[in-house]
């Protein structure tokens, strides 16, 4: 049995990226709460294995050579589980390529923006129509990409990969996003991914994991 992966993690969508791939592997991890809320994330010991205080991240013991191993940011974390245990990750180059594209396209794209719409929408000190305004739009014009894109496959690059995992977290939550029952009603293909997602046990138990705990 390998020694357990610590997976440094809050309940939120770049911390379940990281619990639904260990549930889909099935590989043995330890739960190591940071709660963001309390500011664990600036924690010396964190920032060691994280020094851009945000989780995840993880510690695998058994790294490359049979060394520890710490790796920060959520799309990294991915692409090293992905290879370490050969699942949802292809070998072959031109099939990875695509994973990469779209595991890429969330992390520099959806993520980034979904966030930013949140704040605005939920958390900004001040009324910003304008900011409010261009993140939900963006979002909206995120989600219309990725719709086009599932018209002829069940998943983002064909195969379920780390590219939907990474994707999913961000996507189901588009409500706090600024977007509308009507705008998703728009998204067809988009609409029945998220419910193919979610009919995954392994996409529940991962988005289960510590929700007691927010
Ligand atoms: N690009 C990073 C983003 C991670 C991130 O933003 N994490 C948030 C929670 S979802 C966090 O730790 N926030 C703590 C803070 O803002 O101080 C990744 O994908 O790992």
């Amino acid at each position: 049995m390998p020694a357990p992966i610590e997976v440094h993690y809050w309940p939120t969508p770049n911390g379940w990226k990281i619990s639904i791939f260990m549930e889909e592997a099935g590989l043995p991890y330890q739960i190591r709460f940071v709660n963001i809320g309390a500011g664990d994330q600036f924690e010396p010991e964190f920032l060691k294995i994280a020094p851009n205080n945000r989780m995840p991240a993880i510690v695998d013991p058994d790294g490359p050579g049979g060394e520890p191993i710490s790796i920060f940011e959520s799309g990294a974390i991915l692409q090293y589980l992905g290879r370490k245990t050969g699942q949802f990750y292809p070998s072959d180059e031109r099939a990875r390529a695509e994973v990469d594209q779209w595991l890429f396209w969330q992390m520099g794209g959806v993520g980034p923006m979904a966030g930013q719409a949140q704040h605005f929408l939920q958390y900004a000190r001040e009324d910003l129509p304008y900011a409010k305004q261009r993140y939900t739009d963006e979002v909206n014009r995120l989600y219309g990409v990725l719709n086009k894109r599932l018209a002829d496959r069940d998943y983002v690059a064909g195969d379920y990969s780390i590219a939907d995992m990474a994707i999913w977290p961000w996507a189901q939550g588009w409500v706090r996003q600024g977007q509308t029952e009507e705008d998703i009603e728009a998204l067809p293909h988009f609409k029945a991914w998220l419910e193919r997602m979610w009919a995954r046990p392994a996409v529940q138990r991962g988005k289960a994991v510590g929700k007691e705990e927010r």
